[in-house]
This record gives C-alpha cells, sequence and structure tokens, in this order.
C-alpha cells in the first residue's frame, strides 16, 4: 500500500527481529487498544505512532456505547482518542499517550536527542495540534456541500455501526453539530477563509519541496513533529475527499508522506546526521513563529491573569476571544488554554539548553523569528489532572 521509507541493512536486520516478535505476539491478547475514530484528526496522530513502534495493539471505534461505558466513566469527559492498557490504565490526551508508550518502549524513539532537532520537532507537535487544526477544520465544514454524505456518515458509522447508510448519514448531521459549530470559534469566517487558504496551499508547496527530498520531517525516521502534523494532514486534509484531492494534485509528495505515515516500517530509519535541520523546514518555522506564536504567548498571558484571580481553580478550556492572523488576514478565534501546556515542553527543553547548543537554537530561533517567544517568562506552569480537560497550575521547573 504505501511507499517503504529507505532502509539501512543494519535497520533492515532489526525489523526482521520485529517481525518475529510481532508474529509471536498474534497469539497474545493485545497490550493496548485505542479507542478512536477513523475521521478523528488526534486520533491519526496516535495510530501512526503506534504502527511505527511495531506495538500489539487494537483499534475499537469509539461508539455511542464505547463512550457511555467506557470513556466518560474513565476520562470524564466525551474526548477521543483514548488508550486502554491490558492491566486497566486509560490514558487520554495524544502527547500523553505518546508519552506514556515512549517510557514503555523506549527503544527508537520518536524524540530527537540532538538540541535542534528536538526543539523543531517539539515546535510542529505543536503547530499541527493547535494550528493547523484551522485548515483542517475549515476544509471540512465550510465545502461541506461537496462531501456532506462521506462526512456525514463518517460520523454516523461511528456512533451507531449495525444502522443503515441513510440513517448513519441522519445520525452524522445530529452528533457531529458540535464539531461543525466551532468554525467561527476556531477563527473560520468568511473574512479569514482567503488567509487560512492562502496559508496552506503556501505549507503545502513547502511540505512538497520537503518530502521531496526526506521521508519524515527530520530524516529517515519519524519525529513527534511528524505525529503533530499527521493529525491534521490525515483525517481531515488527506482523508476527506474535496481537501484530500486538492493535496494529492498539488502536493503528492505530501500524500506520499500522509500514507508512509500510515503505513511505516516499524523502527526503522534515523534523524539526519550532525543535528542538522533542512532548509526546507525553515519558511513552515517561520510563519508558525509569525501567526501561531503570538496566540500561544497572549494564551499564557490569560491563563496567567485568570490563575491570579482565581488561584488553585480548574482553568476553563476557553477563555474568550482574542484577534488572531494567519498570513495576510487577522479575525477573532477562542483562547485556547491548553496551547500553553503544549508550548511549555519546547520551551523547556530550550530553557535547558546551555553553551554551543543554546547558540545554536538562538541562531535558528532567530532565523525563523521564535526567540522572543521561547525566552518569555512562564509565571504560572501549568499542568494536565487526570479525570479533567481543564489544566491546572502546577509547580514552575527549576534550572
Ligand atoms: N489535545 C487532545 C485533543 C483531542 C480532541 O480534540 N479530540 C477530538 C476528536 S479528534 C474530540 O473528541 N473533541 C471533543 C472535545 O474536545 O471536547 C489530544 O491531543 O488528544
Amino acid at each position: 500500500m504505501a511507499p517503504v521509507p529507505k532502509e539501512s541493512s543494519a535497520a533492515a536486520r532489526f525489523c526482521c527481529d520485529c517481525l518475529q516478535r510481532h508474529t509471536a505476539r498474534l497469539y497474545m491478547a493485545a497490550d493496548y487498544i485505542l479507542y478512536g475514530a477513523d475521521h478523528s484528526l488526534f486520533t491519526g496522530k496516535v495510530r501512526a505512532y503506534m504502527r511505527y513502534k511495531g506495538l500489539n495493539w487494537e483499534e475499537r471505534p469509539a461508539s455511542r456505547d464505547v463512550y457511555l461505558d467506557i470513556i466518560l466513566p474513565n476520562i470524564g469527559a466525551p474526548i477521543i482518542p483514548i488508550l486502554e492498557t491490558s492491566d486497566g490504565q486509560y490514558v487520554q490526551d495524544t502527547t500523553d499517550i505518546i508519552d506514556f508508550l515512549e517510557d514503555r518502549h523506549p527503544d527508537v524513539s520518536v524524540y530527537p536527542e540532538t538540541p535542534l532537532q528536538r526543539l523543531v520537532a517539539l515546535l510542529l507537535e505543536l503547530y499541527g495540534d493547535e494550528w493547523l487544526m484551522i485548515p483542517a477544520m475549515h476544509y471540512r465544514w465550510s465545502v461541506l456541500d461537496q462531501q456532506h454524505d462521506f462526512v456525514m456518515s463518517e460520523f454516523g458509522r461511528l456512533s451507531v455501526p449495525e444502522a443503515s447508510i441513510e440513517e448513519q448519514i441522519a445520525i452524522g448531521e445530529r452528533v457531529s453539530k458540535p464539531f461543525s459549530a466551532m468554525l467561527p470559534n476556531l477563527g473560520i469566517t468568511e473574512d479569514t477563509i482567503p488567509g487560512i487558504e492562502l496559508t496552506y496551499l503556501a505549507l503545502l508547496d513547502q511540505l512538497d519541496q520537503h518530502f521531496a527530498q526526506f521521508d519524515f520531517l527530520l530524516g529517515s525516521r519519524p519525529s513527534i513533529g511528524d505525529y503533530g502534523l499527521m493529525g491534521p494532514l490525515y483525517a481531515h486534509l488527506g482523508r476527506d475527499p474535496v481537501p484530500k484531492a486538492l493535496m494529492q494534485k498539488r502536493a503528492p509528495n505530501v500524500y506520499a508522506w500522509v500514507e508512509r505515515m500510515n503505513g511505516p516500517l516499524p523502527l526503522s530509519g534515523q534523524f539526519l546526521a550532525h543535528d542538522v535541520i533542512p532548509d526546507t523546514l525553515l519558511p513552515i518555522l517561520k510563519t508558525m513563529c509569525s501567526d501561531q506564536l503570538p496566540d500561544v504567548l497572549d494564551v499564557i498571558e490569560h491563563n496567567s491573569a485568570w490563575l491570579q484571580e482565581t488561584p488553585g481553580g480548574n482553568i476553563p478550556r476557553f477563555l474568550g476571544q482574542h484577534q488572531f492572523t494567519t498570513g495576510p488576514v487577522t479575525g477573532k478565534r477562542f483562547i485556547s488554554s491548553y496551547a500553553q501546556w503544549l508550548f511549555q515542553r519546547a520551551w523547556l527543553h530550550y530553557q535547558s539548553l546551555d553553551g554551543d547548543a543554546r547558540v545554536a537554537a538562538d541562531t535558528l530561533l532567530n532565523s525563523i523569528g521564535g526567540r522572543s517567544a521561547l525566552n518569555v517568562t512562564i509565571h504560572h506552569w501549568l499542568e494536565r489532572r487526570a479525570g479533567q480537560l481543564e489544566l491546572v497550575e502546577g509547580q514552575s521547573p527549576h534550572f
């Protein structure tokens, strides 16, 4: 199905061993169950990761019954994907799921060890998860008239798999309402759509050039940055009929990367030697710094102000609206408190660097316009708490 990434002979031998281990496991129960959906942005991120890690797992659709019997009682909120372990643990949030699995299966990590590649991977995870959701949601819902039955039947099939296609479409129309209703909150309006499309088309062109030369963002091994981009670029932009056709026509190398991400050779590949950041990633990082980072810095200020007023409280997921920029246009979108939590990962890594690594990171950040954002003072450090989606204040890290 998918083109196979180029392989070194050492990696090929390693994968023979994996294959044997994998075959032996076919006779065992799964170690992990991922509850999600084919059309879910965040399920696509974890699915690709679990395939790459060659884990013993299975995916189950998050049907209405799964929401009622498993997700709500164990997570406390209707959200996917969810990981269940064979010893009865539940993990929610794709970043936490990946980190939980990396801890248990550290071989061939998706986190580069070298300072610049790790920084870039963390920044691009943030970009994919929190910002590229904007074009993803636009190209699903603003062009719904051209892909209505496909999208609705996906939602309906997930909810009630046994229903007829007509029933699924009707049910899909009902259960998908909370998602389509998010468009104005995400900043997708008539005024911003031209900017969203322009920026997305530029991203496709830039990624297409990159993937003409490299299998993944940082070489022949996927990183956490690839998984961040995979969410929006698969379930919506690489799978819904309208944006999929656009991607296939305009950016065939990006489409080939989506297929590679979905059909990887487990545990194969290497990050580029000498901590090299390909030049082809620089325009993408520049756009991320100019469009997304001002939004994140403003989120941090709002979280901080909220915590000053409500010490020890659960920060609401959304704190009103603020102005945002995408390419040449500005609009209003919600203030998503979660963005700080994901940004903190890149911030913490950058702040831990010293000596030559810090100088190299500063040179890179200067060239993409991200240095001042990574030097922001975070007065209130945020943490996730099990059983709720709202963030809370945690202990600031010490250096
Ligand atoms: N940050 C979360 C986001 C998960 C998410 O937004 N999932 C969507 C489906 S793709 C959902 O269930 N949303 C419901 C909600 O956010 O309340 C993650 O990484 O897992």
